[in-house]
Parts: structure tokens; sequence; C-alpha cells
């Protein structure tokens, strides 16, 4: 009996389309077709994860007629899978001659090279664009579950999770649209922060849990209204336990990925107010009793509740934040926000040192709102897998609009601040008719 060659390619397979099929049915002339499916954690090396997960990706592609079996492709780089099957066959299209797979592709040749096997190229199959259909997606929406499990994959996927802060849809837009390049690589933010500071100041009130749950749960479905990536959702100190569980289902009705539940109580008062007098701390054991009313309370352990320690901004010392991050990581809570408001990040790092190596240990979450000079690849290298830029889109509006609210008062006409604001089409295109 002859034996069938093997043919092998590595597909990411987030948005099938007739490329795909087009590529398999070739690759299928050239022997039986083994996919080496991209996980989560390849991808996200290079671009954003894809909108469904390994397992749901998995079944589509097995039950493709062209393919014959399908195994895990656990980095960008195919060297360790081919040495596996040593296939006579590599097949891409040829749109990797450049951009971030250029280096993947030279390292194929190389390897093939071994066993005298043989890379195929066909043309790169044009106008079709995933990232045309993603924007149709975006049209169409995301479905909450859906939306809620992205930020745990990105847990298992990405070195660092990046959130911004957004208080309207405007803002929640540029989050989801806005992409850099940098070395070849896709940048962008994974998702979005409900805070309450931003919240709060957006509709002129002071954060102090003057807006209700309602008024912030509505702020957040205006924002779900308009994009896909996940949300994680300032709750200050939760409330009331007994109204615990309720909060927890709205949230995840509307498809917010995770509440940050602080361990303060009485009048709520923001943290990076100097003098915090009047503000305490919950007892441990009573804030451990609220991360397992919400634990006991979520439909999916794929919402997430992160509890954050503000045992520095009391200034009661690291002994104090380490012993509650223990308490609250054994009560169930799936990362800790070691909270700061100190202008370098020592304080918080002298808490990862140490929380590191706890068998307790959960990843930790960093806002830099006061430390802003660090660096997300020191944050990384100290244990850190979220970090939240939490006000820092509203900074940036509030003093453009006053500036061009002051400069027609002073000039009695608009036109001297034209060249500070954008033109009326672009708003008008900005957002497309539904
Ligand atoms: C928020 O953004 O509302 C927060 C972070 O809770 S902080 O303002 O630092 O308290
Ligand atoms: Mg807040």
């Amino acid at each position: 009996m002859k034996i069938r060659k093997k043919v092998y390619i590595g597909l990411a397979a987030d948005i099938i389309h007739e490329g795909h099929i087009s590529i398999l049915k070739k690759a299928s002339t050239f022997g039986d077709v083994i996919v080496g499916l991209l996980t989560d954690e390849a991808i996200a090396s290079y671009k954003n994860i894809p909108y469904l997960d390994y397992k749901r990706r998995k079944i589509i592609i097995q039950n493709i007629k062209y393919v014959k079996s399908v195994i895990k492709q656990e980095t960008l780089d195919y060297v360790s899978n081919l040495n596996l099957i040593k296939p006579d066959f590599v097949i891409h299209g040829d749109d990797w001659k450049k951009g971030p797979q250029k280096k993947t592709r030279e390292r194929v040749i190389k390897i093939l090279r071994k066993w005298s096997g043989k890379l195929i190229e066909p043309k790169y199959t044009k106008n079709i664009s995933s990232t045309l259909i993603k924007k149709k997606i975006l049209e169409v929406g995301t479905l909450p579950e859906n939306r809620v499990s992205r930020l745990k994959r990105l847990l298992f996927s990405k070195k660092i999770i990046r959130l911004l802060e957004s208080h309207n849809s405007l803002t929640g837009l540029i989050i989801e649209n806005l992409k850099i390049n940098k070395k070849n690589i896709d940048i962008e933010y994974d998702g979005m922060w409900s805070s309450s500071l931003t919240d709060s100041a957006t509709k002129g009130k002071p954060d102090n849990s003057s807006l209700d749950f309602s008024s912030r749960i509505s702020s957040v479905n205006d924002i779900m209204d308009v994009t896909t990536k996940p949300l994680v959702f300032d709750a200050d100190n939760g409330g009331q336990i007994e109204h615990l569980s309720f909060l927890v289902k709205s949230l995840e009705r509307s498809g917010v990925s995770a509440m940050i539940m602080e361990d303060k109580i009485g009048l709520k008062k923001n943290s990076l107010f100097k003098n915090q007098s009047g503000a305490s701390q919950d007892k441990p054991s009573l804030f451990a009793k609220k991360i397992k009313k919400v634990c006991s309370s979520r439909q999916s352990s794929d919402f997430l509740v992160i509890a954050r320690v503000e045992s520095f901004i009391l200034g009661k010392g690291l002994n104090d934040a380490l012993k509650r991050a223990e308490i609250y990581s054994k009560a169930g809570a799936d990362a800790i926000l070691i909270h700061s408001k100190e202008n370098t990040p020592k304080e918080i790092f002298s808490f990862s040192k140490i929380f590191k190596k706890s068998k307790n240990f959960i990843p930790l979450v960093a806002v830099p709102s006061t430390y802003s000079k660090v660096f997300e690849k020191d944050l990384i290298k100290n244990g850190f897998k979220i970090v939240i830029y939490a006000n820092q889109l509203l900074r940036a509006a509030y003093p453009a609009m006053e500036l061009v609210a002051k400069k027609i008062l002073e000039n009695g006409r608009s036109f001297e601040i034209e060249n500070k604001i954008i033109p009326i089409k672009k708003i008008i295109n900005l957002i497309p008719e539904g």
C-alpha cells in the first residue's frame, strides 16, 4: 500500500472564511492534512486573542472534510511540531513573506531541509480580510457569555492584560478599535475599566457611591452596545453583602467579565485622596465572606472576582496587605489588586515579591495612576498580570473641552479654536449608521 504524504498547515482559524477552505483543499491534494491549530497563547504573542477559544476552533477545523487531524501548535514558531511530524509538505499563504511571520517562515524552510520537505506557498486569497469580517462582528455585537469568558482566557494567554478606563460609549469605541504596530506585533487594549471615579465625574458627581449601581450598570450597558472587548467593573466595596448576589447577576447579564471589590467600609472615599481620615478597612474575615458570596452567586466561574487590598492606601503596611491577600485568595478571589498611591511602584513590588512565593498566590493587578513611570515590562517581571489605566481618557478630555469653551468666550466666536478641534465631517463619519 502506498504511504500517503503528510502535509502540515498552521492555522489560527478564528473566523473561518473561504480563504481557509481554499488552502485546506489545496493542501489535501498533496496528502493527509495535519492542522497545527494555534493556541490562544500562541495567537496572543502577535495579536489579540481569537473570538472563539481553542476547543471550539478545534471542533470546527476537525470537521472540515479536507482535514485528517488536528494538533496543538503552542507557539507561533513551527519548529517543534515539524520536528515531531516531519511532514513532506508545509503549506502557507505567501502573505507571510513579510510581516510578523517572516522569521517563522525562514525557520520553517531551514528545518524542512533536514528531511527534504517542501514549503508550498499558494497566493494569498485577496479581498477576504478577517479585519473586515471582525468589523461586521462588531456591528452585530457579541453575546454576553462570549464576552464574559474573554478575560479569563486572556489571563491564561497573555503576559499582561492592558485595560483602559472607559466612561462612555465613545471612549469604549476608542479602546475597541485603536491598534498600533510595534516591531511587527499588533498592540491594542485588551479591554475596558468602568471606573467609579470617572463614571461619577462624567455625571458631575463625587466618587463616593453617589451613583448607585443601577446607574453604573446603565453606563456599562451603553459601552457594551458598541464594543466586544471585556469590561472590568469597579464595584467599590460591593455594597451590602445581602445585596451582592443581585449585583453579580446584573453584571453577568450585561456581559461584564470581572468585578473588583475593595476592602474598605464606611462612606466611600476615592483612594487617591491624600486624606483618608474616616475611611477604614473591613475586617478580613467579613470581607472574605463577601468574596465567598460573589463566588456562590455567579452563574459561571468565567466571571471573576478581584479583591482589592487597600492596606497601603490606609497606611497599614506590607504585613497587613499580605495577610489580607492570603485570606482573600483562600476565600476564592481570582486575583488581587494591590493598590497604592505612592509615586513609585516600590511598595507594590515589595508586596509581589513575597506574595509570589505563597501557595495561595493568584494573579496581581496594578493601577499605576500615581506611579505612572512604571513600564508594563517591569510589572510583568514583578508578577503582575493586569494593568489598569484607570482615569486617563477623562483626564485628557476635560482640559481639552475646557480650553475650547474658554477660547470661544475670549474671542466671541469659535473660529480661533478650529485648528484644535476635529472637523464636523469627521465627527459625522466617526460613527457609522447602523
Ligand atoms: C477608580 O478608577 O474609580 C478606582 C481606582 O477605583 S482609584 O481612583 O485609584 O481609586
Ligand atoms: Mg473607584
